[in-house]
């Protein structure tokens, strides 16, 4: 038996793509402490953090090691009701530092985890909270506490020597069918993510006609290429937004649709049945005081006005999916805006649902959208993410496993849409590394599982 229980967390400062500080949390476990916890790792594996070749499997990108690592990410359009994000505020590195949350993992959440088997993560997670003791996570920081949580999950899989998405389908979902997810790119960055040149948030492909995970890739990666060449002809092209989508010089909001449109058409592809548009309106950004107000084109917009210009594009584009499409405290707007649409589009509650199980029944209660965005760091802990999907389920939405804006090379998400079973990924563009990382590890697993996995694709 391998020894999985906690020996020692370590929490460091590392950086994530815009620059700012973030959480690092590493778990080590007591079958890789050098005369102590079980021996049989150490004789089979080696001592110590040193990592070993996977001795068994057809995969060799899996290593057998005694500790697991997972990094926090953040968000910039963020609902009112995640769990805090702790930062240091004051002057330094713009208030952004994570000193405090660092300690806590170095410090408090350590001593209180120490000795428990990683494995057990609601005992870990319940552990987590209770130390926390606040409803909303900001006495340790959800960025300390998931970044732990995570950690936990991956020191028990790398111990046991398989891959996370694997470990995670121990348990219940062992024996069923492995999914790989279909991916939701973006092509265009707007709102929090790119100065707010753009209103709308983020212009996005999916490839629901796709084979396979691979192939939806190749096409989303015509189609990125065609609109930047189509955006620098045109003297429309300023760069990459946070999360590697091109930073547009529209002119409207609309005119990013028309030329999503034109670098589809150029790259050959049909829609909607091969390729297709996903929005995220991330419309609580420029919700005031009861209107819209789109700074673009200088309009400010009743709910009603607003949901009928979106209704407008559902029926000039082939719009398959569409994320906050009015704020999160425009609860009425949201429910009227899914009984009108919702029977033909998937309708995401991000800002709104905050990975959050109790919100995901009550939407579902209310007729408020008909989808969940799966953000661990929204929730926290690992458990309350799965809580959330869980709730999904039995409701009968669909769900999105996504990245946030501000990321790292970590690929956990990945590895729990695959081990979850959830059948979308939304990881942001098709440019930098923090964004790549996750889209070539989902293409690892899915060459290592062949035929033994199958690629989600029309989930529409
Ligand atoms: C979102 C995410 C990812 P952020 O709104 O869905 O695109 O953005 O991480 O800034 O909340
Ligand atoms: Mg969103």
């Amino acid at each position: 038996m391998i020894d999985l229980r906690i020996e020692r967390i370590v929490g460091r400062r590392v950086w994530d793509s815009r620059g700012r500080p973030t959480v690092e949390a590493e778990v080590h476990l007591a079958c890789g402490a050098s005369g102590r916890g079980d021996r049989s790792f150490t004789r089979r594996y080696g001592r110590g953090d040193w990592a070993f070749a996977q001795p068994y499997g057809r995969g060799d990108w899996t290593f057998a090691q005694p500790y697991g690592r997972a990094v926090a990410p953040a968000g910039a359009s963020r609902g009112s009701r995640e769990a805090v994000d702790l930062r240091d505020g004051g002057d330094r590195l713009g208030g952004y530092d994570v000193q405090r949350a660092v300690a806590n993992v170095n410090g408090a959440i350590a001593r209180r985890l120490r000795g428990m088997p990683a494995n057990d993560h609601a005992a870990i997670d319940t552990a987590l909270n209770e130390l926390d003791g606040t409803p909303n996570k900001s006495h340790l920081g959800g960025n300390a506490m998931i970044a732990v949580s995570m950690a936990c999950a991956w020191a028990a899989a790398n111990a046991q020597g398989v891959p996370l998405w694997s470990y995670l389908r121990s348990g219940e979902r062992a024996g069923s069918e492995v999914v790989i997810p279909l991916p939701e790119i973006q092509i265009f960055g707007g709102g929090a993510h790119a100065g707010r040149r753009v209103d709308i948030q983020d212009f996005m492909l999916v490839a629901p006609g796709a084979d396979s995970f691979a192939q939806a890739l190749e096409w989303t990666a015509e189609v990125y290429l065609h609109a930047g060449k189509l955006m620098a002809q045109r003297g429309l092209l300023a760069g990459v937004a946070d999360e590697g989508g091109y930073w547009p010089l529209f002119a409207t909001n609309e005119e990013a649709l028309d030329m999503l449109m034109r670098a589809i058409e150029a790259s050959g592809l049909r829609y909607p049945d091969q390729v297709a548009i996903s929005l995220d309106i991330a419309a609580s950004e420029f919700y005031r005081d009861g209107c819209y107000e789109l700074g673009l084109e200088q309009r400010r917009l009743s709910t009603d006005e607003f949901a009928a210009m979106l209704r407008g594009w559902l029926q000039r584009y082939p719009i398959v999916s569409i994320e906050d499409p009015l704020a999160e405290h425009d609860e009425d707007g949201l429910r009227r805006f899914t009984q009108m649409v919702g029977q033909g589009v998937q309708i995401i509650g991000d800002d709104y649902l905050v990975t959050n199980a109790e919100r995901v029944r009550r939407a579902a209660a209310i007729g408020a959208c008909n989808a969940v965005l799966v953000k661990p760091n929204q929730a926290g802990t690992l458990s309350e993410t799965l809580a959330a999907w869980r709730a999904a389920q039995e409701v009968g939405f669909s769900a999105i496993v996504s990245a946030r804006s501000g990321e790292t090379e970590d690929v956990t998400i990945v590895h729990l849409a695959i081990g979850w079973g959830v059948q979308q990924l939304k990881v942001g563009s098709f440019a930098r590394s923090e964004r790549m990382a996750k889209w070539n590890e989902a293409l690892r697993i899915e060459e290592h599982l062949a035929s033994r996995a199958r690629f989600a694709g029309a989930v529409f």
